[in-house]
């Protein structure tokens, strides 16, 4: 690696997954989601490093090269995997932070864990970055290091940015760990979530939990430091998605995808990382309601619903993955013809350009999360469709609604309501459900990730509160 970087990303995973070759030779392949696709291009034209854990537990790995910039992998234990990440990462804070949608478990020795391998991340950060560099630490899994980094390397300006919602007090306030994140937090420069609501929960527990004064969305330190909180909505690679789907390929593979799935009548679509936050369960419910009412045709109607694989040591998420197996197969079972099922449901992960034919096909995008950050499903799908056809259910507990103000909104956890709107975007005058796409599509393309990662970082270099 050439000299030290101005510019370090922190994210519990780096962007790369290993591929081994039938021959043993080993290669480095970019990794799938949400985080990963916000922050690649970011990377590729900034340049600097990302400081990250490599997927592989008990293994220390060099750091290398990447697509122009330096990958630095932070080793774990099998055991902190355990209990830092499928633990105290996402079997505490994961639950907590959406609305304890399940239930959170609180451990002390994961708590132990955690503060373990944030202080390796926050080491390993010092003795990489420049002189005065930029650091920007993602997410939930490494809200202390923000504070144990700025203890070791005073010069650096410290950004994080919290991919999920940050809870209400109501929840917050569980945590019995609740002073130290907060604490850690305010070690950044400046806070960024997704939505305004999430800078608000944070500046009002920080005053409540540290006791320090609050003003024009800045925490006022004792030492005379400020951290600032912003809302800075995540957005996406607009065009890339557009040309991507655009392309000959995905033509080619939309319309076989088409044939593989018997040209339906409508076509609605759904694509989540298998969570429990994504409000599977509920949609299916809603769907099977609606064939079992005859209200969708299930000979001439089919969802397709791809459930990318997530988490599959946490126990949470091996109950999900038998319940939807057992809901899909009950609605298949009841309603399939012969010769086709109304719900194709795959548990796997596609390419990239297989996304795009997806969403460049659906008549109906069905994103109904009980609670999530974003959701950048809903932004692909947009800036996917070739023309204004197409329709956006949205949930109004995904940070996405805040923006696609003209998506069919719903509230997931009103299976009446949410059928309604269902058969309302899938039978909507095509005038009127133009008119929605022609402005959700302008959204999508006057809010791109590279404006995103500017404002955060333009803010994150300007003065301080
Ligand atoms: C977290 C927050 C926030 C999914 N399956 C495949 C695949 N994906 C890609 C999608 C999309 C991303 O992964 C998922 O992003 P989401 O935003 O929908 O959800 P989370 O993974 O929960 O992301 C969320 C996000 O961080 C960013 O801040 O919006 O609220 O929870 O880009 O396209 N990509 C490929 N194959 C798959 O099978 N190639």
């Amino acid at each position: 690696m050439s000299e030290k970087p101005h510019f370090v990303v922190v994210a519990n995973r780096l962007p790369v997954d290993r591929i081994v070759a039938e021959n043993g030779d080993v290669a480095w392949g970019t990794s799938p989601g949400g985080l990963v696709t916000a922050l690649e291009p970011v990377m590729r034209s900034q340049g600097g490093a990302w400081v990250g854990w490599h997927g592989a537990p008990d293994e220390e790995v060099a750091p290398f090269e990447h697509d122009g910039y330096d990958v630095v992998p932070v080793p774990l234990s099998a055991l902190e995997v355990e209990e830092y990440y499928e633990g105290f990462s996402n079997s505490t804070l994961w639950p907590l932070y959406h609305d304890t949608v399940a239930f959170p478990e609180f451990h002390r020795e994961w708590w132990d864990a955690y503060r373990t391998v944030n202080r390796r991340f926050a080491e390993t950060t010092a003795e990489l970055a420049a002189e005065g560099a930029t650091v920007w630490v993602q997410d939930y899994q490494l809200q202390l290091v923000p504070k144990m980094l700025r203890e070791l390397r005073p010069d650096l300006r410290i950004g994080f940015f919290l991919h999920i919602p940050f809870p209400p007090t109501e929840i917050f306030s569980q945590l019995p760990w609740r002073r130290e994140i907060l604490e850690g937090l305010t070690g950044a420069d400046l806070v960024g979530l997704q939505v305004s609501g999430a800078a608000s929960n944070f500046l009002r527990l920080a005053r409540t939990y540290l006791g320090h004064r609050v003003e024009k969305g800045a925490v006022h330190l004792p030492d005379g430091r400020t951290c600032r909180a912003h809302a800075y909505p995540i957005a996406i690679d607009t065009q890339g998605f557009a040309d991507l789907a655009a392309s000959p390929e995905v033509i080619a593979e939309a319309e076989a995808m088409l044939d593989d799935l018997g040209h339906p009548d409508l076509l609605l679509l759904g694509v989540d990382r298998l969570d429990y936050t994504k409000g599977l369960r509920q949609r299916l419910q809603a769907l099977g309601e609606l064939f079992a009412e005859g209200q969708l045709d299930p000979s001439k109607v089919v969802f397709l619903q791809v459930a990318t694989p997530s988490r599959e040591r946490v126990e949470e998420y091996r109950k999900l993955r038998d319940d939807i197996d057992l809901l899909v197969g009950r609605i298949n079972s009841e309603f399939s013809g012969l010769r086709r099922s109304p719900i194709v449901y795959r548990h796997a992960g596609f390419p990239r350009h297989t996304m795009a034919a997806m969403y460049r096909i659906a008549d109906v995008m069905v994103v109904t999360p009980l609670r999530d950050g974003m959701n950048l499903v809903a932004k692909e799908y947009v800036a996917c469709r070739p023309d204004d056809t197409g329709a956006l259910v949205l949930s109004e507990f995904a940070g996405a609604a805040k923006e696609l103000r003209q998506a069919y909104q719903v509230n997931p956890y009103d299976l009446n309501g949410m059928k309604d709107v269902i058969m309302q975007a899938a039978t909507d005058s095509p005038s009127a459900s133009r008119r929605r796409m022609r402005s959700l599509k302008r959204q999508v393309a006057g809010h791109t990730i590279d404006m995103w990662a500017d404002a955060f970082l333009g803010d994150l270099a300007g003065p301080d509160a």
